[in-house]
């Protein structure tokens, strides 16, 4: 039983703390912004996918990926929040999906929470092989008829700041990569090279930007308080 004089000091706490327009830690802060390539973009070479009837005939997935530039903007890069700077996080029940459409990975370039599964889809109508390695050490190598159910991979072993590798032993040109993190506070851009992170503490941080291949790039950013909550950055890249 609550005396009468703590259940009034209970009251008055609680509507202190309601009445603070800025109470420490909200969630509110976002931020978003663009990866940029700047300078000419490396070309995006044909892939030779004679190998495989079915490859060959999808067109619209012809040409490599490891660099996609559309208009100057970056797709494929994981943006994120520094890893043991934003609290410790449940990771989602739920896998993440990466899909095998027109023999390449879709997407190229995914993040996952430490202890998130990943499922790996073939809605190809081709048989694809599933070899997923971390630091170098195989976690499967499976292979995946066309349409068969999803094969999962088991990312138990992988911590924050891990990079799982995802290639196909039948189609040489296929690679998928997994970024680690211990916070949902990521995403990967798109075509239009826009990220958007959102549900942050306010506080200061290092936003991290990682590509497969052209590397990492960090920054400080500050989320404040009210209109300062949501902020823009942007990430710049340019020709190796
Ligand atoms: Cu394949």
């Amino acid at each position: 039983m609550i005396h009468a004089r703590a259940a009034l000091l209970l009251v008055a706490f609680a509507a202190t703390t309601a009445a603070a327009d800025t109470p420490k830690g909200a969630i509110t802060g976002s931020i978003k912004g663009t990866v940029l390539f700047e300078g000419e973009p490396p070309e995006r070479a044909t892939l030779d996918r004679k190998s495989d009837p079915f490859c060959v005939k999808q067109g619209a997935t012809a040409n490599a990926d490891d660099v996609v530039v559309t208009k100057g903007k970056l797709a494929g890069v994981l943006v994120r929040i520094k890893n043991g700077d934003a609290g410790t996080h449940t990771a989602p029940a739920t896998p993440a999906v990466i899909d095998q459409v027109g023999c390449m990975y879709s997407p190229h370039v995914i993040g996952i929470q430490a202890g998130q599964k990943i499922s790996v889809r073939n809605s190809d109508g081709t048989t694809h092989n599933v070899h997923g390695t971390l630091k170098g050490k195989d976690l499967l190598n499976k292979m995946q008829a066309a349409k068969a159910a999803d094969v999962p991979v088991d990312a138990a072993t992988a911590s924050a700041g891990d990079v799982i590798e995802l290639a196909c032993g039948v189609h040489p040109w296929m690679h998928a990569f997994a970024v680690v993190q211990d916070h949902p506070f990521f995403a990967v851009t798109g075509t239009d090279g826009v990220f958007s992170i959102t549900g942050l503490p306010q506080g200061s941080y290092t936003l991290e930007a990682w590509h497969p291949t052209l590397g990492a790039k960090s920054m400080s950013v500050k989320i404040g308080v009210g209109a300062k909550g949501a902020i823009t950055a942007r990430f710049s890249y340019k020709p190796n």
